[in-house]
């Protein structure tokens, strides 16, 4: 292995599709801007736990990531400020387009996110996703050198771990998928070769990681089935190296929302919306536009919420924010269009001149009016139908200070995993939705503050520093601890299990018994 201990990482190159920057024009001309999003905090906190010096150009972090035309006039100055250096990968428009709209969202996003009716199979996107994972490979080549730590992100990169291990074989190589992986039967549906493909390009780090264990077993037990390999404990043993996978669920600056819940600004945003909405209940969700976000499910249990409670009319209102995101496709177009008419019908069937039922907007929040709704509600209603890990319900409980409030949760968020003092509800039953949401109405304010005071006390301690610090520490565990199949594995059990692993999954402890 090319590097030895953590600290000895001589810098940090993230890859993600997207770049997390913006470009601002000044007087002294363009100049990078990142954004605050979480991954970025915990990248720059990473950075800190490798020991690299801020601020010194030759330790600056490396961050590759899809770039538009426009940056292609900037010169190379402009892609750098003092922590960052931004990296765009070019590509054709219509290799773009089979890669990321073809390949990544019209058949990972919805066949990950169990939808499988709406993937689109198509020989054509999968040449386009080889196609643009050969471009990343390529500006990542130009770039790295011995010592560099490579973290890889996400859906649309999966081929990339495996090309980067074949052109640099001692790369020392990180991958993380923020989308659910789902059971074998599902990925059964895409084709043989591009299954192998997918899932060999994904081993080609040295460290995997996913949101859940759940997500962890359905690697592991796909692993198994397509790729025949063994695995022992948290490793997948290739011929030449292991390979660890691991559950690290990724979280929120809990300082910022904390701190920022309680800013002058955002307290007077949110006394302005109480004001405007009469001092009614509040029940608040924003999410981007998209099928897996369960917006429609929401809609009928508020829906039979307002049936079964007519006492509640003319006292809570929904405000519910729908991000813009992917309507130019037709699919995202006509969930548009359903969520617009049910809250229609919602508002038609029990509003009033005096009362909204539900005031809906279209459009994007900005971090004080997103932090002024946290804030301001007494429910937050997060009912994806399937979310790899969904940020929003960690954020709103780092947001209540007060400790007033209640999450009403999905079970099929991976978050609901941590979150088990939220109520949790199943989004497809209607019933139970409206029964949560009486529940919270009523809940005595001490109740909401023991199940808040867990929940705050969990993310206190699992932040997203802690994410980026636990999958950072793998990579130690990777050095000191690599099992070796002729010291640590009685061969013939292994072999045995083997010759049986087209059946099922292939779990082998140390001492080589079987797990089930
Ligand atoms: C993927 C996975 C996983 C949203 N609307 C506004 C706004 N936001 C911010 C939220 C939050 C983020 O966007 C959304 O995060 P999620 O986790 O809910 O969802 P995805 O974007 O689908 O992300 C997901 C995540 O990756 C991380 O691994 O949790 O499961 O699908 O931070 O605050 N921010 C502002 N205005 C908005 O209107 N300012």
């Amino acid at each position: 292995m090319m590097n030895t201990s953590k600290s000895s990482f001589k810098r940090l190159l993230i890859v993600s599709y997207r770049l997390p920057f913006s470009i601002q024009q000044t007087e002294e001309g363009a100049e990078l801007l990142q954004n605050s999003g979480g991954l970025v905090s915990a990248v720059l906190s990473m950075a800190e736990q490798m020991g690299q010096n801020q601020g010194k150009s030759a330790t600056k972090i490396h961050w590759v990531g899809h770039g538009d035309s426009s940056l292609q006039q900037l010169n190379s100055s402009a892609l750098e400020n003092d922590t960052f250096v931004a990296h765009p990968v070019f590509m054709d428009a219509a290799v773009h387009k089979g890669f990321y709209e073809g390949f990544s969202n019209d058949l990972i996003w919805p066949l990950f996110h169990y939808f499988p009716s709406y993937a689109s199979f198509k020989e054509h996107d999968f040449d386009c996703y080889k196609q643009a994972n050969t471009r990343f490979l390529e500006e990542l080549t130009a770039l790295i050198e011995p010592g560099d730590l490579v973290w890889i992100h996400d859906f649309q990169l999966m081929l990339l771990p495996d090309m980067l291990r074949q052109a640099i074989p001692d790369a020392t190589i990180g991958y993380f998928f923020h989308i659910p992986f789902p059971t074998y039967e599902i990925i059964k549906l895409l084709p043989r070769t591009w299954r192998q493909s997918l899932i060999n390009g994904i081993l080609g780090a040295d460290v995997v990681g996913f949101h859940t264990t759940d997500y962890v077993q359905h690697f592991m037990q796909s692993v198994s089935e397509v790729l025949y390999l063994p695995i022992i404990n948290q490793r997948i043993i290739l011929p030449d190296r292991a390979v660890i996978v691991n559950a690290f669920p990724i979280s929120i600056d809990f300082n910022k929302f904390n701190s920022s819940g309680q800013e002058a600004d955002v307290f007077a945003i949110q006394q302005h919306y109480k004001n405007l909405l009469r001092h009614n209940k509040i029940i608040f969700s924003v999410d981007r536009l998209d099928y897996t976000k369960g917006i429609t499910s929401r809609l009928l249990g508020y829906e039979r919420f307002l049936i079964q409670n007519p006492d509640w009319h003319d006292k809570v209102t929904f405000v519910m924010t729908v991000v813009p995101s992917r309507d130019k496709i037709a699919q995202y177009q006509e969930l548009k269009r359903e969520i617009e008419e049910t809250v229609g019908r919602i508002n038609g069937l029990f509003g009033t001149i005096g009362w909204r039922p539900i005031v809906y907007s279209y459009r994007s929040l900005t971090f004080t009016e997103l932090m002024a709704l946290y804030t301001a509600c007494n429910i937050a209603l997060i009912t994806p139908v399937r979310d790899g890990m969904n940020l929003v319900c960690k954020e709103f409980v780092a947001s209540r200070h007060d400790l007033k409030g209640v999450l009403i949760l999905s079970e099929l968020a991976g978050a609901a995993q941590e979150l088990q003092d939220a109520i949790i509800i199943n989004p497809t039953d209607t019933q139970e939705v409206a029964d949560a949401i009486k529940q919270a109405l009523v809940m005595p304010l001490a109740e909401q503050e023991r199940r808040l005071q867990h929940m705050r006390k969990h993310l206190q301690n699992h932040n997203v520093f802690r994410w980026s610090h636990d999958f950072l520490s793998a990579f130690n565990d990777m050095i000191t601890n690599q099992p070796s199949l002729e010291t640590d594995l009685p061969i013939q059990p292994f072999i045995s299990a083997f010759s049986d692993a087209h059946k099922r999954l292939l779990l082998v402890d140390f001492d080589g018994t079987l797990a089930p």
